[in-house]
């Protein structure tokens, strides 16, 4: 009898997911009228915006025009907060990201958003070999953040039994490994990579064959370490709470090392800085409209997040738009010396070095205003400074200064997003000994 997850990608929608892209763009074309429709109706903040646009009849827009309209930014939810931009009040819940500089966003959701959450995520997790007989260790944190509730909402939806651990309490997760025997782990990367290294600690094996890892950036050197450690294959998924939570897309076990776009409900374009549409393969900021949404539907929102974008895998049975592995949130890249950087990138490289752990982090020195210096903190038991000066100079073009620690140097987060990036302007070291 087979158990748990498959090595193959399930479909669970398969007319949404496998369908013909043609139809596809028909459904996608009606769906924008709709919304813009529905937006119109609501008066609110886009409908003002469309119609200084000269957009006033929601059959007026065709999808080859989308780029025209006008974009909503993070900073106009927050100057419409908390609610400005809802436009249905059949409310649910509310979900929401604790946000920067103590500023958060929130989104309401209908029943309607909540079905189509549940219905991406059920997706995304089918696409991972997640079946009915799968046990679902979940470890993303349940609350405001959508990790957490999200996955749960898939999981329920596909028939899958979720264990909802949220985020913390590792020595309770490991027990609970140990006693359940999951196949199916859901967490940040570097969760799993603390998960991971407290099993091997307790030396309890890991039950998992499959993992979705997200929330933020992450590389395929974290891939590789991941897989390593836990014996899973690692998928990236990707979303944002401003346009549903995790499942705006999604690897599948063939999906080619980029990630499926549900883009029958979440319509995706790349820009670059201009607001130019940006050809597939060139980097450029990710645009969303939320086609089914009707809480708070959100047209050509800018998510900050910068990737490129490709057509469907060639050998999946899937047929939808793919995105590349996020590089990172325009606003984290850095600007040393002229260089653009990415920290994923400094992740990139570090990363390969098998002598190096996951535990990293990237310190953008800006304490001499003229000479900013990109500072790497790496803990390792071997002088491999040279080694990845070398290495990060080749690949960033820039020269690097790497600090090498002992272990448990770099801070963990058992809870919450890795902070991979300090920015040091004044005052103590964000890591003793830098
Ligand atoms: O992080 C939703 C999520 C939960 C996605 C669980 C995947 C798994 P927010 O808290 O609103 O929502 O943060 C959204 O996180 O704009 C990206 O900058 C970043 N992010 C999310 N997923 C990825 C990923 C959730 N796979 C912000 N790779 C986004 C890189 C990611 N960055």
């Amino acid at each position: 009898m087979s158990t748990g997850a498959h090595d193959r990608a399930v479909l669970v929608r398969p007319g949404d997911e496998g369908g013909d892209p043609g139809l596809r763009r028909e459904t996608q074309q009606v769906r924008l009228r709709e919304l813009v429709r529905r937006l119109l109706g609501a008066d609110g903040v886009i409908a003002a915006r469309l119609r200084d646009a000269g957009l006033c009849d929601a059959d007026d827009i065709s999808l080859d025009q989308l780029h025209l309209l006008p974009t909503v930014s993070k900073q106009d939810l927050w100057d419409h907060y908390p609610f400005g931009f809802q436009v249905d009040d059949r409310i649910v819940c509310v979900h929401g990201s604790s946000g920067t500089g103590g500023r958060p966003t929130l989104i309401p959701y209908t029943a309607n958003d909540v079905n189509v959450w549940a219905e991406v995520m059920a997706r995304a997790l089918g696409g991972a070999g997640v079946t009915p007989k799968s046990t679902v260790h979940n470890a993303y944190g349940y609350g405001l953040f959508t990790g957490g509730l999200g996955v749960h909402h898939g999981g329920l939806r596909l028939g899958a039994r979720v264990i909802p651990l949220s985020g913390g309490m590792t020595e309770r997760q490991v027990r609970l490994v140990a006693d359940l025997r999951p196949d199916v782990l859901c967490c940040t990367p570097s969760y799993a990579i603390h998960l991971g290294e407290a099993l091997r600690a307790a030396n309890v094996d890991s039950s998992f064959r499959v993992g979705l890892f997200g929330a933020e950036p992450w590389t395929d050197a974290m891939r590789d370490k991941i897989e390593d450690l836990l014996g899973v294959r690692a998928l990236d998924i990707y979303g944002l709470s401003e346009v549903i939570g995790p499942g705006v897309a999604c690897e599948s076990l063939d999906s080619g090392g980029m990630l499926n776009v549900a883009e029958d409900h979440f319509l995706v374009e790349a820009v670059d800085e201009d607001g130019h549409p940006v050809p597939d393969g060139t980097p450029g900021e990710l645009v969303f409209t939320t086609l089914t949404k009707t809480g708070m539907p959100l047209l050509r929102y800018r998510s900050g997040d910068v990737a490129v974008l490709a057509g469907p895998a060639p050998d999946s049975a899937r047929t939808l738009r793919r995105v590349g592995k996020p590089l990172g949130r325009r606003d984290d890249m850095l600007v040393v010396r002229g260089v653009n950087v990415f920290p994923s990138e400094v992740e990139a490289v570090v990363l390969a070095d098998g002598r190096v752990s996951p535990h990293y982090l990237v310190v953008d020195d800006r304490r001499v205003e003229k000479r900013p210096e990109l500072r790497v903190v790496v803990e390792s038991a071997h002088d491999v400074a040279d080694d990845l000066e070398t290495r990060l100079k080749a690949r960033l073009g820039l020269t690097c200064a790497v600090h090498v620690v002992a272990h448990g140097v770099v801070p963990r987060s058992e809870t919450g997003k890795a902070r991979r990036l300090a920015r040091w302007s004044a005052g103590q070291p964000p890591v003793p000994g830098l």
